[in-house]
């Protein structure tokens, strides 16, 4: 799968309220359903350029990219 897919799946899926941003709620929301931590949240707020703690879809892609999948 291209890798810009795979972001824009993974986006989705965490963005539950589906108003185009993730917030650090909703991945910690995903880190508790899955029971495990897929995602380094100092990593997160660490791709988070704007500085509001929600990353949106550009940021997420960007970072998704930078780190070649590996959130
Ligand atoms: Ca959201």
């Amino acid at each position: 799968m291209d890798p810009r897919d795979e972001a824009t799946a993974l986006f989705d899926q965490v963005d539950t309220d589906k108003d185009g941003v993730t917030t650090l709620k909703e991945w910690q929301d995903r880190e508790m359903s899955q029971r495990r931590n897929p995602f380094d949240l100092t990593k997160f707020l660490s791709g988070d350029r704007s500085g509001d703690r929600a990353i949106d879809r550009e940021e997420f892609l960007r970072y998704y990219l930078r780190n070649q999948g590996q959130v």
